[in-house]
């Protein structure tokens, strides 16, 4: 077994305290940081499989996430790499009613890494929540919504609106997040949209220079 089909076995099994030390592991072997982490993802996309298919519960999934937290914690610093800000600040949350926050923390990270300087306003975050932090800080470029669940693109779409009905200017809106379609978020009516970590730094830098 390859050190990154190990780390795909104990990550499925929610191993969170072998997980770091197995990535550590495979990059002191010279695998590829991106190939770590999509070996990562796509292990979270087995454990959910195995949710949908009764497999496994809750508590297992929330195992599994943990020990990709922990996994993707060795890989941070080489995904960042040198984090100068100047792009102004981003806000980024994840909408109200959705806990899932692995894949928000990767494009906080990816963001950073393009120039922003990022606020984490974690999960479960409301509309209100959002509008008093654009107020509450300077310089807000870019709000950016994660949400993972079919039953919150609702309330993905209902934030989008009453953050761009608040009357505050002087920042674009990216949404993204595993159910939403380029299409969803058009008719949300957000600035942008990207369906990965990777492409929403691209899509967020794009938007406030343009
Ligand atoms: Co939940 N969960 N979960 N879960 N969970 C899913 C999402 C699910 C698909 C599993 C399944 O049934 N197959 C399913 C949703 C089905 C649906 O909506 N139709 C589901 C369900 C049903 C639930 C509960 C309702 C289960 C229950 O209680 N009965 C419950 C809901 C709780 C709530 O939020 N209110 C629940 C709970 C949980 C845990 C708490 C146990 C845990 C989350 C822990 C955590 O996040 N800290 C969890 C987990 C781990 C998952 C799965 C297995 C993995 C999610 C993940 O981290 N993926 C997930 C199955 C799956 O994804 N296949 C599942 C890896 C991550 C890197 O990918 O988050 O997609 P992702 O992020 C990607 C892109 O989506 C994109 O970039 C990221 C990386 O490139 N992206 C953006 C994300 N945000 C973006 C923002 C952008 C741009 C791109 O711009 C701003």
């Amino acid at each position: 077994m390859s050190k990154i089909e190990e780390v795909k076995a104990k990550l499925e099994a929610g191993k969170a305290k072998l997980v770091p030390g197995l990535v550590q592991e495979a990059l002191d072997e010279g695998a590829e940081v991106q190939s770590i982490l999509q070996a990562m993802i796509d292990s979270m996309g087995v454990v959910g499989d195995k949710f949908s298919a009764g497999e496994i519960f809750v508590p297992e999934m929330l195992m599994a996430a943990k020990a990709m937290s922990k996994g993707v914690e060795v890989l941070k610093p080489l995904l960042t790499g040198d984090t100068s800000s100047s792009l102004g600040t981003c806000l980024i949350g994840t909408v109200e009613g959705d806990l899932h926050d692995i894949g928000k923390n990767l494009v906080a990270m990816m963001i950073e890494s393009a120039g922003f300087t990022v606020i984490d306003l974690g999960v479960d975050v409301s509309a209100d929540k959002f509008i008093e932090a654009i107020k509450a800080n300077k310089n807000v470029t870019l709000v950016a919504l994660s949400g993972l669940l079919t039953t919150t693109m609702p309330a993905l779409k209902q934030s989008v609106q009453t953050i761009k009905a608040s009357g505050l200017t002087g920042f674009k809106v990216i949404v993204g997040g595993a159910p939403i379609s380029a299409e969803f978020a058009a008719s949300t009516g957000a600035d942008g949209f990207a369906p990965d970590a990777g492409s929403a730094a691209v899509k967020a830098k794009e938007l406030v220079t343009a």
